[in-house]
């Protein structure tokens, strides 16, 4: 480095720099995220689309009839559902908690859950419906599909 910064001083090497723009980040400058914030300046306020969320008699029935089938269980305690997953090793608990995470953060949903080596504990809930919501479906289905 010491050779490389002499060499560049003493103007004999031609030291390329990316000029701005051209080198891929894997975050954009912040002024360059398009803001959606606002995507809810519409006349429902998040807070009721969210509780719209909630589930239907009909989706308990159905969908989450499906999930309890697939080895969720509810909770006793709480309009929550639970699983435990099992992984060969930490690797691949990570791994899928990693691919997890990046639709949780999307969704702005995110799950409560407890890893030690190889296992996994994931509740789901919806706070802001105090209890099950089509959020905890999608994020449940999303897991399943996804644990191999
Ligand atoms: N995760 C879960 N599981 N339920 C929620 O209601 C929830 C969330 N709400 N993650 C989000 C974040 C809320 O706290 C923020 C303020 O939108």
């Amino acid at each position: 480095m010491a050779l490389y910064r002499n060499l560049y001083k003493a103007g004999s090497v031609a030291i390329h720099f990316h000029p701005a723009g051209s080198v891929k980040c894997a975050r954009p400058p912040i002024n360059a995220i398009p803001f959606v914030g606002l995507a809810s300046a519409s006349t429902v306020s998040s807070s009721k689309r969210k509780m719209a969320d909630k589930l239907t008699q009909a989706e308990r029935d159905t969908q989450l009839q499906a999930l309890l089938q697939a080895g969720w269980k509810l909770q006793s305690n709480r309009d929550a559902i639970e699983k435990e997953y099992q992984f060969k090793n930490f690797n691949e608990a990570f791994g899928f908690m990693t691919r997890v995470a990046l639709l949780a953060e999307k969704m702005d949903h995110h799950p409560e859950w407890f890893n030690v080596y190889n296992k996994l504990q994931v509740t789901l809930s919806s706070h802001d419906v105090n209890g099950l919501s089509k959020r905890d479906l999608k994020m449940a289905s999303f897991m399943d599909k996804n644990f191999s």
